[in-house]
């Protein structure tokens, strides 16, 4: 089920910031004008979403974010960052546990990006050295929760990771 991406598959950078703009021009409207102006940016098809580290920080620049439950998803994690870090997305409530089987890999963990073998991570992008991006696509699943993910870097976990809701339209 896990789908890793080659490292070359993402929109390069200026199609990146295209993107986080029309993000953040939406997050500058009025609530109601932001919201309506995401959803005609959702209403082109895919979601997508643009994540990076936190320069020297071990965060990522969201927390959370919602994404419709049964769309496509693509997720874009660009590491700006001075070290590494990836992005696996967890099955709910096993963010603690993806993380702490990660450490117990020990170094042996580098060789696979330190994503333990587990059917607990549903989509990882590889660990990105600084500068590297990866992409990740995938339909949201259609029961609507709480997803976590998580930076699987040792040491990262506990602070490097955030939720992805699936909402489901009402009526
Ligand atoms: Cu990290």
């Amino acid at each position: 089920m896990r789908r890793h991406c080659l490292r070359n598959c993402a929109p390069p950078p200026s199609a990146l910031d295209a993107l986080k703009l029309g993000d953040e021009l939406a997050g500058l409207l009025p609530k109601e004008e932001g919201e309506h102006a995401r959803s005609m940016l959702k209403s082109l098809g895919v979601s997508v979403i643009l994540i990076r580290p936190i320069r020297d920080q071990m965060l990522f620049d969201r927390k959370q974010f919602s994404v419709e439950a049964g769309k496509p998803v693509e997720i874009v994690f660009d590491n700006v960052d001075i070290m590494p870090h990836n992005l696996a997305i967890t099955a709910p409530g096993a963010m603690m546990e993806v993380g702490q089987l990660a450490e117990k890999l020990g170094p042996a963990g580098e060789k696979v990006g330190f994503l333990p073998e587990t059917p607990k991570i549903l989509w990882a992008t590889p660990l990105l050295l600084p500068g590297q991006n990866a992409k990740l696509q995938f339909t949201a699943p259609s029961k609507p929760g709480a997803y976590p993910y998580v930076c699987t870097f040792p040491g990262h976990y506990l602070v490097m990771n955030g939720i992805i809701r699936w909402w489901r339209r009402a009526g």
